[in-house]
């Protein structure tokens, strides 16, 4: 089959992929839809460390082609959504109400059970985040498989995977946005739109997007945000004047860089939160002088998978989506054929695309 590959630091190719069939506990998937988040590219680039070569991808729906032994909340022909955290329920993390940072198994480039499903050339190699489906097929732990109902397409239910989940979860689940409140977000690409999107739902009453490039200002104001701001040396003092000198409830960094984390603590009203959604690199370092939480008891969270349970929420975003809560088909910018895909990370890197998404026939 075809699978994207990150073949060592920088490069990445379309390759010839074998899969063993599923074990125990786990799913063959055949992929329908793969959408390209910012995190694939950290794995291609190194600000996500991997082993190399790894099989990318880790937001998509499919169908289930086969189960494994003992699997038993799917079979054939069900329509998915893949999680890139498995849900184990029993860790320490899942009774504790914090699914999201499930730790059953470590995030090394296999399956729960330490070993790979996927060859290339014959030797064994990773997969992203337990998943790898940025392919035609993809053999998973049967607990990062979510059962969606038939009747949402393909593309749509692909972004419930990572970026709709991640961002519209930052802001109803992690921050648990508060009507009425004012929210800035920096960085508005596949997910910080989706951090946009869940402040509208949430009720805010102020959502201030700011992001280098004008078209995603634009489209964030058709996802729901309220002020754009052109970022720049005066970025802070703009955004205080427009909220008479106070700063906001809410600021969300949507990139993963030192410079954009610490705007978004300095935004951050005296009580207020910065919510830090986008992954640097472990090297950076960013900086808040020691006086100032404290005195102005604000607070920065991290922000995980927008503090998803895959069991409710999956279904929950999809309703959403038919009852016109949350746009999804609007996200997806463009489609690609899985031989198109470094198109579709260019245009992710020059930020052409709100999504790009990968479909398969
Ligand atoms: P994408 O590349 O689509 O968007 C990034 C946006 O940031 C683009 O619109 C850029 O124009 C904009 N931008 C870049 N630099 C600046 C700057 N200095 N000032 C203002 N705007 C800027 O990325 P994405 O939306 O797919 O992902 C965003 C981040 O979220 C990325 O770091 C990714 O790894 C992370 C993420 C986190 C999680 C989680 O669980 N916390 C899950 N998925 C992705
Ligand atoms: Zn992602």
């Amino acid at each position: 089959m075809k699978a994207v590959v990150a073949t060592e630091l920088d490069q990445f190719s379309v390759e010839n992929v074998e899969l063993d069939p599923p074990k125990v506990g786990e799913v063959l998937v055949r992929m329908k839809a793969t959408g390209v988040c910012h995190s694939d590219l950290s794995m291609i680039n190194g600000t996500i460390p991997t082993p190399f070569p790894t099989v990318l991808g880790h937001e998509g729906a499919g169908i289930v082609e086969q189960i494994g032994e003992g699997v038993t909340h799917v079979e054939a022909g069900d329509h998915v959504v893949l999680s890139f955290v498995p849900q184990c329920g029993e860790c320490f993390h899942c009774i504790h109400d914090e699914p999201y940072l499930c730790n059953v198994a470590k995030v090394d480039g296999n399956l729960l059970d330490g070993t790979s499903r996927a060859r290339m050339n014959g030797d064994y190699i990773a997969v992203m985040s337990f998943l790898g489906n940025m392919a035609e097929y993809a053999v998973v732990p049967s607990i990062c498989v979510v059962p969606i109902e038939k009747d949402v397409s393909f593309q749509a239910a692909a972004l419930v995977g990572c970026g709709i989940t991640t961002g519209v979860g930052a802001a109803i689940k992690t921050a648990r946005v508060a009507p009425g409140a004012t929210v800035a977000v920096v960085g508005c690409g596949g997910v910080g739109l989706s951090v946009i999107q869940g402040c509208r739902i949430a009720g805010a009453k102020r959502i201030i997007a700011v992001d280098l490039s004008a078209e995603k200002m634009e489209m964030a104001k058709s996802f729901g945000a309220t002020d754009t701001v052109t970022p720049g040396a005066n970025t802070v003092r703009e955004i205080m004047g427009m909220t008479g000198g106070i700063g906001v409830d809410y600021a969300f960094e949507v990139i993963g860089r030192p410079a954009t984390i610490e705007t978004c603590v300095k935004l951050a009203r005296r009580g207020g939160r910065a919510v830090l959604v986008g992954v640097g690199r472990m090297e950076e370092r960013f900086s808040v002088n020691a006086l100032i939480l404290p005195l102005t008891a604000k607070t920065i969270q991290g922000c995980m998978y927008g503090s998803v349970n895959t069991k409710t929420d999956f279904r929950m975003y999809l309703d959403f989506y038919r009852r016109g809560l949350l746009d999804l088909d609007g996200m997806v910018s463009r489609t690609y054929s899985i031989d198109e895909a470094p198109q579709a990370f260019a245009d992710l890197e020059s930020g052409n695309n709100a999504r790009g998404v990968i479909l398969y026939p």
